[in-house]
């Protein structure tokens, strides 16, 4: 199952998208002579119910796209030209290979930074493979914390290990609120279960600051100005406990720190909520009574408010709502938020050895360009599956790091992107369905293993074999280093956690997706998940505090809100393809008509 097939008749290949998005579709590629014909969503998966999206429709076209990167290169001009000369394998891992042996020689194998993040979320072609490698050089590590961490952190703090509900268990909600969360765009799969709902008698209310797709199509829209919705959830308490809505038995029984949020919501009234919030008071009266009183309650939320100053507080306090009301109790109340944790407390995932420093990838630009910013300073950069000249913020500052001169860095790409053109030596790398790989999502439950459909395109090489070549070059020869991609799909899988049980590889070699053996009905933070202690729910005082971007502040007047707007965008993939760019072609910013009069902008601008 690990070879791509290459017979004249058509074979069906089940594979599953790669991409840093909640739905992880399972697909199915047709292949006719080793050539990918047709690629399509699995019908049967419950989640991807036969549909991909806008973004991966055309995904065939960028494998076999004329700009793809198919043999390594090494760099001929002045960093950022991306002036180019291909060169052989064996050139490339041996030069990269001397360089990091001459480090390791010099004992500073820590000016030696991997790079990465999801630009596959497939658990081999991430991370598992290449990760051991710079494990055993004991290289810098990078804390891939760019998306959910803060939100983690937020829900963590109520919630401990913050298991959300199945999202799919939503259809059974009455009223279902859409938090800072732009399904249509983001998470299409789960409109679905938002339509089932609202089909059964459900009120769909979405709480954004911009009138989104998704808000178009609520039955109810709630707009706080950004970053103020710890100041809605405590309009939102106040109400519930200063109309008798809340079960002190409950409170008492399941959470802690009551005492104190409650303290904490006593001044904010309606109308002192409206206020801050921009929200009309009789509509935050409305909100908490429907939440109270129409159940099951639920909460759908991702990350779109982590980016402000304040994101932790914010998926805090939104966390603090089901707890507080009890919609955990009922299924299809609680909060659903990314179902990350399901799947990584089941898998055998391998230890990490703790590498000696940790760079927060946000803090790019910083660490490279700034000598006195850790010891010892970056010499030699190893990215892959991410783009930081475009993704990490401070981007002048990523490229002025990127052009130095004593930086040594490699990128392994498909595409010459912002960050390739700035790279010592390019790597080929294989698409999704050149390689072998085993996909969890954190917008459902299910696991799927996607097979190669095809044979790499020119050299291209998996991120998983590079690292293996990497590894024989420097004589690393743990036999963990070495392990085929399907062996270590077979060793994920060899866990004896109840949730993986009768799933295998056989399992889904055949299938290609299965469901986590989640029980039906299992309420997280009010039943017991396999021995994980997560209760009682974490209550405590709510700071509304919005920080520096603060409405009115003399250094920051006003809000950036930096969301997911292209239908056919993924993060910082395919840009670089007309086919997917909005019709304008070109990026526009939205302003409030009166932020943009003083100013003196006008539609159309530029
Ligand atoms: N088409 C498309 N889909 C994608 C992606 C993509 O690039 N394009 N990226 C994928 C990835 S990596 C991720 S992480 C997910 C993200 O999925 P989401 O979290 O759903 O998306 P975002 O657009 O980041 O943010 C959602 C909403 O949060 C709102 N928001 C911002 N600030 C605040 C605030 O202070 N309060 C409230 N209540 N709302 C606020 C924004 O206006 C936005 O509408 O999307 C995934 N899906
Ligand atoms: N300005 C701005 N910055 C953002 C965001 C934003 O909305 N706006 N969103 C933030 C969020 S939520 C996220 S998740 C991050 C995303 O940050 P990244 O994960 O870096 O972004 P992606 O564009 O999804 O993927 C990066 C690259 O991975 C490559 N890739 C895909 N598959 C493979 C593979 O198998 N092997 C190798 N070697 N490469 C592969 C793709 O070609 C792509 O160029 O960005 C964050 N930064
Ligand atoms: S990007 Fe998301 S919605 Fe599109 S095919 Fe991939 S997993 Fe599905
Ligand atoms: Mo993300």
């Amino acid at each position: 199952t690990s070879e791509a097939p290459r017979t004249p008749l058509p074979v069906v290949v089940k594979g599953a998208c790669h991409h840093d998005c909640p739905d992880t579709c399972a697909w199915e590629v047709t292949v006719v002579d080793g050539v990918a014909t047709r690629l399509r969503g699995s019908a049967e998966h419950p989640v991807t119910r036969g549909t991909l999206c806008p973004k991966v429709n055309r995904f065939l076209d960028r494998v076999h796209h004329p700009d793809r990167v198919l043999t390594p290169l090494r760099r001929t001009g002045p960093k950022g030209d991306a002036a180019f000369e291909p060169i052989s394998w064996d050139d490339a891992i041996g030069e990269i290979a001397d360089r990091i042996g001459s480090l390791r020689e010099a004992g500073r194998a820590e000016s030696i930074l991997q790079f990465s993040f999801a630009g596959t979320q497939g658990l081999v072609q991430m991370g598992v493979a290449i990760d051991g490698l710079f494990d055993a050089l004991g290289a810098s590590d990078v804390h891939r914390e760019l998306c959910g961490t803060t939100s983690w952190l937020g829900a963590a703090k109520v919630l401990g290990r913050p298991f959300g509900v199945d999202p799919e268990s939503l259809r059974h909600s009455r009223t279902l609120v859409l938090w800072g969360t732009n399904t249509r765009i983001t998470n299409r799969h789960f409109w679905p279960v938002v339509e089932e709902a609202r089909a059964a008698g459900a009120t769909i209310v979405v709480v954004d600051p911009v009138r989104t797709d998704t808000a178009r199509e609520a039955d109810v829209f709630v707009q706080p100005r950004p970053g103020t919705d710890v100041a809605l959830v405590l309009g939102l308490v106040h109400v519930l406990d200063r109309d008798g809505l809340l079960d002190a038995q409950w409170l008492d029984e399941h959470t802690t720190g009551w005492p104190e949020l409650r303290a904490s919501a006593t001044s904010w009234t309606p109308e002192r909520t409206a206020q801050e919030t921009g929200v009309d008071a009789a509509q935050i009266t409305w909100l908490a009574r429907r939440m109270a009183i129409e159940t099951p309650t639920g909460v759908r939320m991702l990350i779109g408010p982590e980016h402000r100053e304040n994101g932790t507080e914010i998926q805090r306090a939104v966390a603090m709502l089901p707890a507080v009301l009890g919609s955990w109790r009922e299924v299809g109340g609680g909060l659903a938020r990314s179902t990350q944790q399901w799947a990584f407390s089941a898998l055998a995932l391998p230890q990490r050895r703790p590498a000696r420093r940790t760079v927060n990838m946000a803090r790019l630009g910083q660490v490279l360009t700034d000598p006195r910013d850790g010891d010892p300073h970056v010499e030699l950069l190893f990215v892959h599956n991410s783009n930081p000249a475009s993704i990490v913020p401070d981007q002048n500052r990523v490229i002025a790091g990127l052009e130095r001169d004593d930086l040594f860095t490699v990128v392994v790409e498909q595409f010459l992107t912002d960050t390739a053109r700035y790279a010592d030596i390019v790597l080929p790398a294989t698409t999704q369905i050149e390689h072998l790989d085993l996909a969890h999502s954190w917008g459902h439950l299910y696991l799927a293993l996607n097979q190669p459909a095809i044979a790499p395109r020119g050299e291209a090489l998996p991120n998983s074999e590079i690292a293996r070549r990497l590894a024989t070059a420097l004589g690393l020869d743990d036999p963990v280093l070495h392990r085929s991609d399907e062996q270590i799909v077979r060793d994920l899988l060899d866990s004896d956690h109840p949730f993986l049980e009768g799933i295998t590889y056989e399992v889904l070699a055949e299938r290609g997706w299965a469901r986590l053996a989640v029980p039906e009905g299992l309420r997280p933070h009010v039943d017991e998940i396999h021995g994980v202690p997560t209760r009682p729910m974490r209550l405590g005082a709510l700071d509304p505090a919005r920080g520096p971007e603060a409405e009115g502040s003399d250094r920051f007047p006003l809000s950036l809100i930096s969301r997911k707007q292209h239908p056919k965008f993924l993060n910082a993939n395919y840009a670089a393809f007309p086919a997917h760019w909005p019709s304008s072609g070109r990026p526009s910013l939205q302003i409030h008509p009166a932020d943009a009069e003083h100013r003196g902008l006008a539609s159309g601008d530029f």
